[in-house]
């Protein structure tokens, strides 16, 4: 990592694993989220055509917990935030998550590319709005008055995730790459590093419990749990 500019654009893409130790479920893991229901129920266009109480009932479960049951961010999310505020260059972070531990831990240049969980749409308005309360089908836009046209602000399997014009050019542009808690399991998040290395210039760190689908991908790799690995990681890049 010698070779990173003191100044130099940093991207963090981030998954699960980085919300895990703060109590939330991940998705793959043996005791995952997709072990208890079933992926092309609750998140797609099509399950939720076919049967919105339960992907309503899915997602005010989730929300729920979140704001309730005393969910915080830990050391890894708070490290990110030291990071952004600390480096002399750019540090984006582009979260597949739709919790918003990340900005509660005090990151503020942050993209969520699959969507909040605390945002909901007008399938009619399309602008999102805030949302903490459980949604169902009875209720009607504010907006536009209609009802059963309210859904989760989140990127369903088979939609386009946000802002991907925005994170494309940061990748193009960024000096390294760090992945933190995802599987690699899904696209386009999991095809980002070879995009990177498709520049040449970027170096990219992994950080995972586990070696994930692209760990090979990585120049560096480090295993073991976010709240360990990611203060270190921080630390090191600003003590250089
Ligand atoms: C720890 C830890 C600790 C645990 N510390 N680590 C065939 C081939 C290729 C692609 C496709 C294909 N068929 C269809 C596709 C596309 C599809 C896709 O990728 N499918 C695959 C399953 C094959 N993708 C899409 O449809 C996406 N849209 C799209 O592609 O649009 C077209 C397009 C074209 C061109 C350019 C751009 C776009 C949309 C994907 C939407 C994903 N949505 C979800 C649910 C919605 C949000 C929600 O309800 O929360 O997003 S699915 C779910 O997976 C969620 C997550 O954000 C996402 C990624 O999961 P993540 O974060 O990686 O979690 P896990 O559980 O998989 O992994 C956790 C990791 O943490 C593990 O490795 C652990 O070891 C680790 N860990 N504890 C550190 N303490």
């Amino acid at each position: 990592m010698s070779v990173l500019p003191p100044s130099g654009a940093i991207v963090i893409l981030t998954g699960a694993g980085i919300s895990k130790e703060s109590g939330l479920d991940t998705f793959r893991d043996k005791d995952g989220i997709w072990s208890k229901v079933r992926l092309e129920d609750v998140a797609t266009p099509e399950g939720f055509r076919r049967d919105p109480a339960k992907v309503h009932g899915f997602y005010n479960a989730r929300r729920r917990h979140l704001v309730e049951d005393g969910i915080v961010p830990n050391a890894a999310h708070a490290a990110l935030a030291r990071l952004e505020r600390e480096w002399r260059g750019e540090v984006l972070i582009v979260t597949q998550n739709i919790d918003d531990l990340h900005e509660r831990a005090g990151s503020a240049n942050l993209i969520h590319m699959h969507g909040e969980l605390l945002k909901i749409r007008c399938q009619r308005c399309a602008q999102p709005f805030a949302w903490v309360d459980d949604l169902d089908q009875e209720r009607r836009c504010p907006d536009c008055g209609r009802g059963g046209t309210l859904r989760p602000h989140v990127v369903w399997f088979g939609e386009m995730p946000l802002e991907m014009e925005r994170i494309g050019d940061a990748l193009a542009e960024c000096s390294l790459f760090v992945s933190i808690g995802t599987s690699g399991h899904v696209y386009p998040a999991a095809g980002f590093v070879q995009m990177v290395r498709g520049q040449g210039r970027a170096h990219t760190v992994e950080l995972n419990l586990e070696p994930s689908e692209s760990a090979t991908m990585f120049h560096e790799s480090r295993l073991g749990r976010a709240s360990e690995l990611v203060p270190a990681f921080v630390e090191e890049l600003l003590c250089r």
